[in-house]
């Protein structure tokens, strides 16, 4: 798997499709010739394992079939015009320099202009080149995963344009190469993701979920319950992860937790960061012997600045220097124990939900009866396995909202709906807003779709029913990244 290129299909085998063609005459007008390439890039819904890939936990994503599109032709001059389908994205041009010099500034707002993304992915792009770059490029753009919702679409437009950059260059880099590449592009915007999402995005496979472990990267697939599917439904609230520190703070504070664990446990007062899985390694230890460790060494709810200095024996400056980012420094108290029960707790979840859809599911069909499970977490003995993943699932929500604290009344009031009707949800992505994921048996989908309408678009939002279809959507697992040539 590690070493496999990005497919490449001929461009006549495009599906005759209307975004395509839209993407053909925007890039028409405002270029005057055809694309010579499209790439299409997958957004994804998560189905269990939230806010631990930062923290070197295996997650359990799928591709949607919603996507970036990007129709390039490279040029001659060392130059970047980008156009949007959609036109309140306005068009930016800018010179192609040196990735040291590609400057990316969000507005005065703090909120990053759209195209910021796509410069994101273009100075990795170079960077990973070491600035030997040929001539530029011209990209038109489409996209329908619905942005800031969780669904990665950030993601998707950063990968998208590495590969579109990498792509015209005539540098193809394996999948796994250009996934890692593009999670540490995505850094330039100022958050600090793990690469769930552009791991996703270029190793997907249709029809399964993958189980994506980093460090070193893997996907393996996952088959899901064949009567049961994942229903996506959006809580009519968006949330841009780089327009705050709410994502930032989460991240930090994990790794906060991290140091102070491991100092705690005899490891040497260094300056390096380290995650709550390398911990865990180092230690040696279970995740259930980890959590014991937080209730031990981490038992406050909140720590000052000051109070973590002393425990790493650092100065205030030295900890916002090698810990904090811009957006986290004024910071002055940490949640550590909170975050780091959830981290731990949630990545025996992933196994947990993992290890059922493996002991069951694995022809994609449902052997009824047995629910595999070997951890404590979610373990309800005799009970179906779709019943059990959707327990996990449950958990996984409530951690988010209580430990974690990033959930949002609408996603909540999604939750409980779906609860009301024995369908087991939880937000997904980075939350603040976004998306739930519902696991909804298959014979009551049309049911459950119509109740969330009634009773979350329609009662509580005040939306048209028509209008709120386009919300909530059953997803089918689609494939990863596609150039078509
Ligand atoms: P997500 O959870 O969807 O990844 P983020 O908050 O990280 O959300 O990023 C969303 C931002 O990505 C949007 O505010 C916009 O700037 C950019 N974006 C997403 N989709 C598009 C698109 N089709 N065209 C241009 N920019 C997009
Ligand atoms: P979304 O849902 O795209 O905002 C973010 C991070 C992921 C992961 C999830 C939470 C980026 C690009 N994406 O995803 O890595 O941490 O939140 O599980 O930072």
């Amino acid at each position: 798997m590690s070493d496999v290129k990005i497919d490449e299909v001929p461009i006549t085998g495009i599906p005759s499709d209307k975004r395509i063609t839209q993407i053909k005459n925007d890039f028409f007008e405002e270029f005057g010739t055809m694309p010579q390439f499209i790439v299409k890039v997958p957004g994804r819904v998560n189905i269990i394992g939230e806010h631990i890939d930062y923290c070197g936990y295996p997650v359990l994503p799928l591709a949607l079939e919603q996507d970036i599109l990007i129709g390039g032709k490279p040029i001659d001059v060392q130059e970047l015009h980008l156009r949007n389908t959609n036109k309140k994205y306005i068009k930016y041009s800018t010179k192609l320099l040196s990735f040291e010099d590609l400057d990316i500034k969000a507005d005065e707002t703090g909120k990053p202009y759209w195209y910021n993304y796509v410069l994101c992915g273009i100075k990795g792009a170079i960077e990973y080149l070491n600035n030997e770059i040929v001539g530029g490029l011209q990209l038109c753009i489409d996209g329908n995963i619905p942005p800031a919702s969780g669904l990665s679409s950030s993601s998707a437009l950063v990968s998208a344009a590495c590969l579109s950059f990498l792509y015209a260059q005539k540098v193809y880099p394996s999948k796994t190469e250009i996934a890692s590449l593009c999670a540490k592009s995505e850094r330039y915007i100022g958050t600090q993701g793990g690469g769930m999402d552009q791991a996703i995005a270029f190793l997907a496979e249709k029809y399964s979920a993958q189980y994506i472990t980093f460090d070193p990267l893997q996907a393996k697939p996952v088959s899901l319950p064949e009567n049961a599917v994942f229903v996506v439904a959006h809580s009519l609230a968006e949330a841009n992860k780089a327009a705050t520190n709410d994502f930032n703070r989460r991240v930090i504070e994990c790794r906060l937790a991290a140091k102070i664990l491991a100092v705690s446990n005899g490891a040497s007062l260094d300056q390096k960061i380290i995650n709550l899985s390398q911990v865990q390694k180092n230690l040696n230890k279970s995740l259930d012997e980890m959590i014991s460790l937080v209730d031990e060494f981490l038992c406050k709810n909140s720590y000052t600045k000051n109070e973590v200095c002393d425990m790493l024996n650092i100065t205030e400056k030295e900890l916002n220097d090698i810990y904090l980012t811009p957006n986290t420094k004024h910071l002055s108290e940490f949640k550590l124990r909170q975050r780091a029960l959830h981290v731990y707790k949630e990545a025996m979840r992933v196994e947990s939900f993992r290890k059922i859809c493996e002991d069951n599911f694995s022809n994609g069909s449902c052997k009824n009866g047995t629910n595999g499970s070997s951890h404590t977490n979610g373990n309800s003995g005799s009970l179906e396995p779709i019943s059990v993943l959707g327990t996990l699932m449950t958990e996984s929500h409530e951690s988010l909202k209580k430990l974690y604290e990033c959930s949002h009344v609408n996603l909540d009031r999604l939750v409980d709906i779906s609860k009301a009707m024995n369908v087991h949800s939880r937000l997904t992505g980075a939350g603040w807003g976004g998306c739930i994921v519902a696991l909804c048996p298959k014979e009551i989908v049309d049911n459950y779709i119509e109740t969330l309408v009634d009773k979350f678009y329609v009662q509580y939002c005040n939306i048209d029913k028509n209008e709120a279809l386009a919300y909530v959507f059953a997803t089918t697992p689609s494939h990863g990244a596609v150039i078509y040539k």
